[in-house]
């Protein structure tokens, strides 16, 4: 197996409680100091290897804004990662840093978010994440319709990562950061809870 499709190394390295509080120390009005928080899933849920997701303000950890499965499937020369939602959120909220109640997620929980694919490539030191090409990954956000466009890059001591919604027509900026990418540091590791190969 290459590197570019090593998604054991890949699901390792993101497995973790994520924080940006240097960032958010140094910028106060321009970045908020936010947690994601990655816990492996137990094996079986779905194919391959599954993270769970919280992102959260530092200051509201039980609350998370948005909670999401990530999926993660080799393909010939990258990685696929699938972005799902989860049909019963409240059944597995705070799962992130309390993983007992994910035991009971089951298949029927997750819904696909079509469009939002990442294409995962490997860099020679790190890994780097590109939503799939065709502003296909609509979010709406207060009531305005944008896609995302999205770029990540994660390596054994960070992580650096860029949302961003843009108008459909106009490719204007609508939502995300004007000040650059977020700069993750991990506060703390669950690689040793990722399944093994
Ligand atoms: C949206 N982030 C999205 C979407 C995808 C990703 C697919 C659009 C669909 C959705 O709502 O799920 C995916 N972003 C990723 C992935 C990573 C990433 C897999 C690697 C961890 O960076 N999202 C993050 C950042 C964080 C962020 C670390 C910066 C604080 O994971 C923000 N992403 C963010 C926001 C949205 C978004 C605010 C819009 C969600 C919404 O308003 O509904």
């Amino acid at each position: 197996m290459t590197h570019s499709t090593d998604v054991h190394t890949l699901v390792r390295w993101m497995a973790a409680d994520f924080s940006n509080q240097a960032q958010a120390f140094e910028n106060p009005p321009l970045f908020a100091h936010i947690r994601v928080c990655m816990r492996p899933l137990p094996p079986g849920i779905i194919s391959g290897l599954s993270l769970y997701l919280e992102q959260a303000y530092d200051f509201m950890l039980q609350q998370p804004y948005r909670t999401r499965v990530l999926n993660f499937q080799p393909q010939q020369d990258h990685i696929l990662l699938l972005n799902y939602t989860l049909e019963n959120e409240a059944q597995v909220l705070g799962s992130a840093r309390n993983p007992g109640q994910l035991a009971s997620l089951t298949h029927n929980d997750l819904v696909l978010m079509r469009g939002c694919n990442i294409i995962v490539k490997w860099t020679g030191h790190s890994f780097r994440g590109q939503i799939e090409p065709g502003k296909a990954c609509i979010v709406n956000r207060n009531g305005k319709t944008t896609y995302l466009d999205n770029e990540f890059e994660i390596d054994a001591n960070r992580l650096v990562s860029y949302d961003r919604g843009r108008d459909p027509d106009t490719d204007e900026l609508v939502w995300g950061s004007i000040a650059g990418p977020f700069e993750f540091e991990r506060w703390a590791t669950f690689e040793d809870e990722v399944p093994s190969r």
